[in-house]
C-alpha cells in the first residue's frame, strides 16, 4: 500500500501512459466486472488503454502481446488464460524493454524477471475457504458422509489449479468428505449446467454437495439440479467462489449455500502500478487483494453493499 502513495507524486502533465491489456474473455460475471473496472480506472486516470479480448484462447493473447510490442506501448498487462507457455512471448517483451504486469491470474515461467508485478487473489486460499465452510457444516452432522462433485474452471488456469488444490488440502484426511466426480465447466454457466446434467445422470441422488470453482458454473448447475427435480441448497449443497451479484441472488432464494469472495475490481491497482513502473519506481512483485466469505445467512444484509 505504501508504494501506491507515490502515484500521487507523478506529474499530471506527463505524456499519457499507454497500456496494452489482453483480457481472458467474457466468460463470467466476474470477468465482466473486471473488464469494467480496468476500463473505468484507465479512463479516470487519463490512460490510453488498448484493450484486446482473447476469447479464452492463449494463442489470441500471444498475438495481442506481440501487437502491443510492435506498437511500442509503455506497459503490457494481461490476465493469462492458462499458467504455462508464456516464456517466449514474455522474453520478446523483455527484449523490447516493455514491462509486463500480470493481473488476476498467475503464470509459471522459468525466469521471474519476465514480469514486474502480479496483482491478484490467493486462489489456493479461496479453495481452502470453500472447503472450510463444508467442514464446519459437516461437524453439525458428524455421522453423515458427503459425496462431492466438483466443477473445475478452465483447464490449466491458475484459479482452477489452485482452487482445486486448496479445497483438496482441507478435506484430505476427512473420510466423511469425498470428491466422487470432477470435471471442467470452463468457468461458464452453459458448461456448468451441461456437466452437472452429466453428473446427475451418472450419480443421481448420490450427490450431496456441488463445489464449483466459480459462481457462474454454480448458477448453471443450479438450473440442472432443479430440472432434475431436486432442490439446490438443500438436497444438494452448493458451494462456490467469486461473490458476484448472481450468487447473492441465488443465496437469497435459498439455492446457494455459500460464496467465497474473489474481488474483480483490480483496475485502480493496475493503473497505479503501471504508472509507478513507467516512472521507474519500485513496485511489489506480488500484490494481493482482501476478501471475505459470505454464507447464505448474511446474504440479505450484504447484498446492498455489493459492487459487482
Ligand atoms: O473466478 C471466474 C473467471 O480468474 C479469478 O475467472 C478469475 C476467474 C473467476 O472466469 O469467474
Amino acid at each position: 500500500a505504501a508504494a501506491f502513495a507515490l502515484a500521487a507524486a507523478i506529474p499530471a502533465h506527463a505524456k499519457p501512459l499507454t497500456i496494452g491489456f489482453s483480457q481472458v474473455g467474457a466468460e463470467s460475471e466476474w470477468r465482466t466486472a473486471n473488464t469494467a473496472s480496468i476500463k473505468s480506472a484507465a479512463k479516470q486516470a487519463g490512460v490510453n488503454l488498448k484493450f484486446a479480448d482473447a476469447q479464452q484462447r492463449q494463442e489470441n493473447q500471444v498475438k495481442a502481446i506481440r501487437s502491443f510490442i510492435a506498437q511500442r506501448v509503455d506497459v503490457i498487462a494481461f490476465s493469462p488464460v492458462v499458467e504455462s507457455g508464456w516464456d517466449t512471448v514474455l522474453r520478446e517483451a523483455k527484449a523490447a524493454k516493455i514491462p509486463v504486469i500480470l493481473t488476476d491470474r498467475a503464470v509459471k515461467v522459468s525466469d521471474p524477471s519476465l514480469y514486474v508485478s502480479f496483482i491478484g487473489s490467493d486462489f489456493v486460499e479461496e479453495g481452502r475457504r470453500a472447503a472450510r465452510w463444508l467442514v464446519e457444516h459437516q461437524k453439525k452432522n458428524p455421522n453423515r458422509g458427503y459425496n462431492i462433485v466438483e466443477l473445475q474452471g478452465t483447464v490449466g488456469s491458475a484459479p482452477a489449479l489452485d482452487r482445486k488444490a486448496g479445497f483438496a488440502e482441507v478435506i484430505a484426511g476427512n473420510p466423511k468428505l469425498k470428491i466422487i466426480r470432477s470435471q471442467t465447466g470452463d468457468f461458464t454457466r452453459a458448461k456448468g449446467k451441461e456437466v452437472m446434467e452429466a453428473f446427475l445422470k451418472s450419480e443421481g441422488k448420490n450427490i450431496n454437495v456441488l463445489y464449483a470453482h466459480n459462481d457462474d458454473m454454480a448458477i448453471g448447475a443450479i438450473q440442472a439440479i432443479e430440472e432434475a427435480g431436486l432442490k439446490p441448497g438443500k438436497d444438494i449443497l452448493v458451494v462456490s467462489i467469486d461473490g458476484v451479484k448472481g450468487a447473492f441472488e441465488a443465496m437469497l432464494q435459498g439455492k446457494l449455500n455459500v460464496t467465497v469472495e474473489c474481488n474483480p475490481l483490480l483496475g485502480p491497482q493496475l493503473v497505479q502500478t503501471a504508472q509507478l513502473v513507467k516512472a521507474g519506481k519500485p513496485v511489489p512483485k506480488r500484490i494481493t487483494v482482501n476478501e471475505g466469505v459470505f454464507p447464505a445467512e448474511v446474504a440479505a444484509k450484504e447484498f446492498p453493499n455489493r459492487k459487482y
